[in-house]
């Protein structure tokens, strides 16, 4: 029998954390392990134990709900849809008793059981269904979405592999597959009812003057929602992932005929389309495979939204009143075509209707500059994988022409490329960037032809990140002092962080932060001895930079940096230095050979640097394997100095740098993507500035030489090279290539911004030995850091993009 839970006035809008206390929890957790685990407590392994504390968990989200859900309908309101091929979520189970405010009886139950809370939250595996910023940002997006009771649904594809797994042997980068599946994943629920089918190959025809597309493969594919839950838990919207499955599971005629291997293409072909995520996040390769994972999130999402629209409206006028679909980058680019498709064939409409409604209906958000990520297709490919969409691209594209009057050399089609962004942007009512630097060069760059015949459309909308998860959540120190300071309504309204300017000045509060930062520290500390054997002292400055492996974010210039900081301890070992402890994280793309050399440099430098003994005590590099959301939950709150040094005009807004500003480290970083913003808001006298701006660095680049020059005219740097071909750092050959790409290329600038870059790291060194002003502007820091929330950022959505409102449970 479940153990009823005390009664509650409306059991859909529950605030729970007055309600339950730790004996409830306690008899919900027991009946779920013996009822739906069929454990019974003397048998149950940790897995049980966090099994059945999920499920506890998961049955207090579903009130809130199903009460959204029936409330968005009941009111009609617009909902919105978050298309996005990545949704970085991490763990789920710490964050719901956060959002849900379980957090007390929770602890009190698992006590009366005799469980370890961080080690039940520690089994979880993270789910890791994306790369990096862009699929992080689409989790912070659908936790604000729930939070301020903005109607959505996140779409996505449930890989069964996610991320790879990161190994390093001999300092080398391992990559092995992940199998989060391989396990029950308690907060999802399967809804075999809303399955679609979705089509590939084939040809078309024309059945009565309409297109007819006769698709040669199909797969189905089957919803799996997860309920996101928002602060305090009255509202939850969902995550709806799409898995394939076979539209037959066996050919049995060509079975029975002996050709087994063909009898199960059509299963293979499902297998593989939701098996893998995309290993890297940009360049585009793979190329059959991963167009139609892109055509099958979209179809399968588009399907559904018209599905649940025609439903509840069946009116195609009301489509841009009811619906905001938004495209996280090229990625679901697709929808364009798609949904014109289903508007002119299978609804009827005429080209120029069609077009109109999908373009107040679809907006784009652009998230990265570099030429090599923006997304092309061979007309060869798509007109072969989808046929029809191919037509309906040529037709789009032709209409603009005319209807734009643009010149012949802009557009989607260019030879036998499919422009994807263009596409996208055509297609969209709003496009948006990601920072306010990032969306000038946007408009500037990329999209400046575009820009020039559409001048309102691009807008800005800067990144933010839920303080839900990076500071309640991942920072209970931290979290405890701002409750007992400025109150808990932080949580809500980060704006409210700005309460504690007034303790900038506060000798006693700076103590006890720096008590909270210090703690945290310590607890990464002993984690670095534990899993590395790196000695890191937690009085020394904890130096981190965490992110993607590749050559624009220059992880490179941080380990140069290191090497001649260490040269010149060797030259003086007297010297006053201030301690310092480097940490890198961070995954290299698997076919990304330069990234991957840079990871074996650090781990070859820190090997050689940490058994220093005259050195030791001043520097230590850690480089921890497998980077990912939860370790990023412990290693950014134990930061004291946030290394953000991409070259400027590269990074389209960062959200790490976020996450560590508001957790009160600072930031050494370049004027580049939303550095520029957070450095204007915590003052530029509370952040270590350096290097050349986006402007300078194109021109700099363009100059002949620049980087034989630049070393040339820098000590520091020509030491630390030289020391790594004479073989200081493992085997010379080993760093032939990179030697050679940073003396004759160094495309991006590591050596025109080192010298720079090493005086800004000095600046820190004598900053962080005067305690009382380094806790001064940490505080500041955490005081400014409220417009980085991702309320902030969906507000400015729902606003100026989507048009959408919040909607009150019943
Ligand atoms: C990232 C950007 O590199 C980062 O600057 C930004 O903060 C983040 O998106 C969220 O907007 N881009 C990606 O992760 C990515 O995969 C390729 O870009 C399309």
């Amino acid at each position: 029998m479940i153990v009823p839970l005390r009664v509650r006035r409306n059991p859909e809008r529950l605030i729970v954390t007055q309600v339950l206390t730790a004996e409830d929890l306690r008899d919900q957790i027991l009946h779920h392990l013996t009822h739906t685990q069929g454990r019974g407590p003397e048998f149950a392994t940790v897995f049980d134990w966090r099994l059945a504390v999920s499920y506890t968990v998961r049955d207090l989200m579903v009130g809130p709900w199903v009460g959204a859900i029936r409330a968005a309908r009941d009111q009609g309101a617009k909902r919105v849809y978050y298309l996005s091929m990545e949704f970085l979520i991490g763990r789920i189970l710490g964050d719901a008793i956060v959002n849900l405010g379980l957090d007390q009886p929770m602890a009190g139950a698992l006590g009366l059981l005799g469980l370890d809370q961080q080690v039940i939250l520690d089994d979880e595996p993270d789910a890791a269904l994306g790369n990096g910023g862009l699929g992080r940002l689409a989790a912070c997006f659908m936790e604000s979405l729930s939070s301020l009771n903005c109607p959505a649904f996140g779409y996505g594809i449930r890989y069964e592999h996610g991320l790879f797994r990161q190994r390093f042997e001999g300092g080398q980068q391992v990559e092995t597959p992940e199998d989060w599946l391989n396990q029950p994943h308690p907060w999802e629920f399967v809804r075999i009812n809303y399955s679609y089918t979705v089509g590939f190959k084939g040809h078309v025809e024309t059945v009565d003057g309409r297109a007819v597309w006769r698709p040669g493969e199909s797969v189905i594919a089957r919803a799996y929602d997860t309920p996101v839950i928002g602060w305090e838990g009255t509202w939850a919207n969902s995550l709806r992932l799409w898995g394939a499955l076979p539209t037959t599971l066996l050919d049995l005629k060509r079975f029975n005929a002996g050709d087994h291997t063909a009898a199960a293409e059509p299963e293979a072909l499902a297998r593989t389309l939701s098996r893998v995520l995309y290993p890297d996040d940009t360049t585009d390769s793979g190329k059959e495979l991963r167009l139609k994972q892109e055509y099958f999130l979209t179809s399968a999402a588009l399907q559904d939204i018209m599905a649940r629209f025609m439903a509840e409206h069946g009116d195609l006028d009301l489509l841009p009143d009811k619906v905001a679909i938004q495209l996280n980058d090229t990625h679901p680019a697709i929808a364009g075509p798609e949904l014109m498709r289903l508007l002119m064939d299978d609804h009827g409409l005429p080209f120029e209707r069609a077009r109109d409604l999908a373009r107040a209906t679809l907006n784009y958000t652009n998230h990265t500059l570099l030429p090599e990520a923006l997304e092309r297709w061979s007309t060869w490919l798509m007109g072969r994988v989808l046929p029809r969409h191919m037509q309906i691209i040529q037709m789009i594209d032709d209409d603009h022409r005319k209807t734009s009057g643009r010149p012949a050399h802009i557009g989607i089609v260019h030879g036998d490329q499919v422009h994807m962004g263009e596409l996208a942007f055509i297609m969209a009512g709003r496009v948006n960037g990601v920072s306010a630097l990032h969306t000038e060069l946007v408009k500037d760059t990329v999209f400046a032809d575009l820009h020039r015949l559409h001048p309102d459309r691009i807008v800005n909308q800067t990144n933010g990140v839920t303080p839900r998860r990076w500071l309640r959540m991942a920072n209970p120190a931290l979290t405890g002092l701002l409750d007992d300071t400025i109150g808990t309504g932080w949580t809500r309204d980060l704006d409210q962080l700005n309460r504690l300017e007034p303790f900038a000045h506060d000798a006693a509060f700076l103590d006890q932060l720096r008590a909270a930062k210090r703690a945290n520290k310590v607890a990464l500390s002993d984690g670095l001895l534990a899993g590395l054997g790196v000695k890191a002292d937690p009085d020394a400055i904890f130096d981190v930079q965490v992110k993607r492996m590749h050559e624009y974010k220059r992880q490179l210039l941080n380990i140069l940096e290191a090497i001649a900081l260490w040269h010149r301890i060797h030259e003086a070992p007297n010297g006053n230095w201030t301690p310092r402890v480097k940490i890198f994280g961070g995954k290299a793309a698997p076919g990304y050979w330069l990234a991957k050399s840079v990871i074996h440099l650090i781990n070859d430098v820190a090997t050689a640097i940490n058994n220093d003994p005259v050195t030791s005590e001043f520097l230590q590099i850690a480089y921890p394997p497998n980077y990912n959301v939860s370790m990023a939950e412990d290693l950014i709150p134990a930061a004291d100095l946030s290394e953000q040094i991409s070259t400027a005009g590269k990074e389209a807004s960062g959200t790490g740098n976020m996450k560590f500003t508001m957790n009160g480290a600072l930031t050494i970083g370049t004027l580049d993507g939303a550095n520029v913003e957070i450095r204007e808001l915590v003052g530029p006298e509370n952040f270590f500035l350096f290097g050349l701006t986006a402007a300078e660095a194109a021109a700099e680049k363009a100059r002949p030489g620049h980087a034989r020059a630049a070393i040339e005219a820098s000590e520091n740097m020509k030491i630390a090279l030289q020391l790594i071909a004479e073989g200081r750092f493992g085997r010379a050959e080993s760093w032939y290539s990179l030697l050679d790409r940073t003396w004759n290329d160094d495309p991006f600038l590591v050596a025109s911004d080192f010298d720079s870059y090493f005086a800004a790291q000095r600046a820190v060194d004598r900053a962080y030995a005067d305690p009382a002003s380094w806790d001064r502007m940490a505080c500041l820091n955490i005081a400014r850091s409220g417009f980085f929330s991702s309320d902030r950022t969906i507000r400015g959505y729902m606003r100026d993009i989507w048009h959408a409102k919040p909607v009150t449970p019943a």
